[in-house]
């Protein structure tokens, strides 16, 4: 399929095939086209709280130990890390579901130890399966030749291709045997290495050949009458013929689902074997996906253009339900400046999805690997993001419920100016939180655009901001109310770090908010009822905090701290559930209450007159 988009305003649809359904989704406001979309594609699955933290990932760790020490010094500088990764070279010669013995020999307890610190594990999974073992020696290829797994091709043979373990066969997920397969292989190695999560690459599906090693029949579906602008110009270039025969139909008319049918296998299987919500993260994506797997932006390069380019890719996946996205943080490929990395791991830290990866035969990238400067801004950032998971966990339920944004476009919140709908270069979280990133070499401010509304002084106009390295531009837009946690290493959740909440009156003084709280790991929380959610509101110099729906989750959780910006008079008391209480008011209109110890699970004000 073509899609060419026009000078006029309109698009060209160019299809060679298949069947065509139309929807239009009337809106009438942004947002709502995409809660209608979603509604028809499905809506994204909650995410387990951990995919939210920080991943650590590389392609060209030689061994075990060079990833975990690492993870170490992770440790030791005070980095927040939820997540180390593998890259193929886990593997043994590149085969799935196999380990290098001997420099991978640690893996094991490597994973062990990141249980320990309450950090996880993933690794990738390519869906090619070796297939030139001798047979009795490896058991993914030899039980699925025998469950029939795999693609055929036109004359019904196994259909063979290239990818890094050499000559391999396809899964076809489109076949139910093939799923119980997948988790049966899962399981199998999850025995040996206790894995949380899994990459699943090279899953449009890749091929290193045109077709397989015996090429393609020479036929019209092979070669249409038009072949869209695909890579090669041919439809079985670095691919799989279209001639190949899955069980649901043949290649050419299955083509495209290849990635989210391994998604939809690879999220059951790992439901079964962790019961947990399953943590995927795919290349290849259709339409549905975000009900599986989330998705990083594929394989960029360490440059400014990049990092820029990365804003739309991720708002776009955001649009599409797939909002667990992000970029390679500092570039796959190529090295990046030190300071094109702090900058990146700025942005990257309001990615929804936020993984630093790099490709083989590239200095290390991690921010252990920088100067001091660089690092310490690396971690503030890292800790910024960690002080605001509350929010965006909220952001994500939110996503799953309604078909919600993660990451925005300004102009979703701000439709009637016109201004916004070229602002690629900052965005929001939600309705509230505005991200300017720094996006160019050598400057230490930033022009960021203040829509009519964001801000109480604001009337649409470009401002200049101060952006020294060490700093990213976040604002909290007027009338809003954030849950805020001290960061630690880890995400807090089952610890339950005390919240901090933080309010911005608008000038009539009022703001609402909201938050949302389960065990963070669940399967079916809000389903099933065992979650909690509380909205905040303050209007006329109160502050409510009112519980809609209560279950256990959060009773361990309180409220320790509340600041109120905007609050145009000192106040000469304080009430917290009608009691005295002690307080600061600074001359910037800010009033804090402190030592709060209220019970999240309980409804609460805090007024002052
Ligand atoms: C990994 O091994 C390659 C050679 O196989 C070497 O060039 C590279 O420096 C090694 N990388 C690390 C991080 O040790
Ligand atoms: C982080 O967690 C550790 C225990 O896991 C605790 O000792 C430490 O005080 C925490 N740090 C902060 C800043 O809360
Ligand atoms: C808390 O507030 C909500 C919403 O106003 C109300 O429905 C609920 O009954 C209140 N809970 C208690 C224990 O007062
Ligand atoms: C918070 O209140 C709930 C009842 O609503 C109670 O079960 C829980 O123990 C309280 N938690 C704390 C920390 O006091
Ligand atoms: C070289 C390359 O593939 N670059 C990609 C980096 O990521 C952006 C999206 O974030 C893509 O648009 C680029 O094509």
């Amino acid at each position: 399929l073509d899609v060419v988009l026009q000078p006029a305003p309109a698009l060209t649809w160019r299809t060679i095939g298949g069947i065509l359904d139309f929807y239009v989704f009337l809106g009438p406001d942004p947002g709502s086209v995409i809660e209608q979309y979603v509604e028809v594609v499905g809506y994204p699955a909650m995410p387990i709280y951990w995919a939210l933290g920080y991943h650590l990932c590389r392609w060209g760790y030689n061994t075990s130990d060079s990833a975990w020490e690492v993870v170490k010094n992770m440790r030791n500088y005070g980095i927040p890390q939820d997540v180390q990764w593998n890259d193929i070279d886990y593997m043994d010669q590149f085969m799935d579901f196999t380990y290098d013995s001997s420099k991978f020999a640690t893996l094991p307890d490597m994973v062990k130890d990141l249980h320990a610190h309450d950090q996880r594990y993933v690794m990738i999974l390519d869906p090619g399966i070796s297939s030139t073992q001798p047979e009795g020696t490896y058991w993914p290829f030899d039980e699925g030749l025998r469950r029939q797994v795999f693609i055929k091709d036109a004359e019904g043979r196994t259909l063979i291709g290239k990818v890094w373990p050499g000559l391999t066969a396809y899964p076809d997920f489109s076949d139910a045997v093939t799923h119980e397969w997948w988790y049966d292989n899962l399981k199998r190695f999850h025995e040996k290495v206790p894995f949380d999560g899994l990459w699943i690459d090279m899953n449009e599906p890749s091929n290193f050949l045109d077709g397989s090693t015996n090429g393609c029949p020479s036929d019209s579906l092979e070669n249409p009458p038009y072949t869209p602008g695909v890579l090669g110009g041919l439809l079985r270039a670095k691919t799989l013929c279209a001639t190949a025969q899955q069980k649901q139909s043949i290649h050419y008319n299955m083509h495209s689902l290849y990635g989210l049918m391994e998604a939809k296998a690879s999220a059951s299987a790992l439901k079964r074997i962790v019961a947990k919500r399953p943590f995927v993260i795919s290349r290849s994506t259709f339409p549905s996906q975000g009900m599986y797997s989330g998705h990083w932006l594929g394989d960029n390069r360490s440059q400014w253009k990049d990092l820029y380019t990365s804003i739309a890719g991720m708002l776009t996946f955001n649009l599409l339900g797939i909002p667990l996205v992000g970029a390679d943080i500092c570039g796959f490929s190529e090295e990046p400046e030190e300071e094109l990395c702090v900058r990146w791991t700025q942005l990257g830290a309001f990615y929804p999805f936020t993984r630093n990866h790099n490709a083989i035969d590239m200095k290390p990238q991690d921010p252990t690997a920088f100067s001091p400067l660089a690092r310490t801004a690396m971690k503030q950032a890292l800790l910024l993001r960690y002080s605001l998971f509350p929010v965006l966990y909220t952001l994500f339920h939110h996503a799953h419920v309604h078909g919600h944004t993660v990451a925005r476009p300004l102009m979703f919140e701000f439709p009637k100016d016109v201004k916004t709908y070229g602002i690629d270069k900052q965005f929001l979280w939600g309705k509230s939180l505005l991200v300017t990133p720094v996006l160019d070499p050598g400057v230490d401010y930033v022009d960021g655009y203040f829509p009519e509304g964001l801000c109480i002084q604001s009337s649409g106009e470009e401002l200049p901001l101060q952006a020294p390295l060490d700093k990213i531009n976040l604002h909290l837009r007027e009338g809003s109310v954030i849950p805020t946690q001290t960061p630690n290493l880890t995400l807090w959740v089952s610890s339950g770090q005390p919240l901090h909440l933080i309010s911005a009156l608008s000038d009539d003084g009022s703001a609402t908010g909201d938050l949302f709280w389960d065990d963070g790991e669940s399967i079916d929380t809000y389903e099933t009822n065992q979650y909690t959610y509380i909205i905040f509101s303050v209007a006329q110099n109160v502050m409510t905090s009112q519980v809609l729906h209560n279950n256990v989750e959060a009773t361990y959780i309180t409220v320790e701290l509340a600041s109120f910006y905007g609050v145009k008079e000192k106040p000469s008391r304080v009430l917290v559930n009608s009691q005295d209480a002690s307080f600061t008011y600074r001359e910037n209109q800010v009033l804090t209450v402190a030592d709060l110890g209220l019970n999240l699970s309980q409804n609460f004000t805090i007024s002052w007159m």
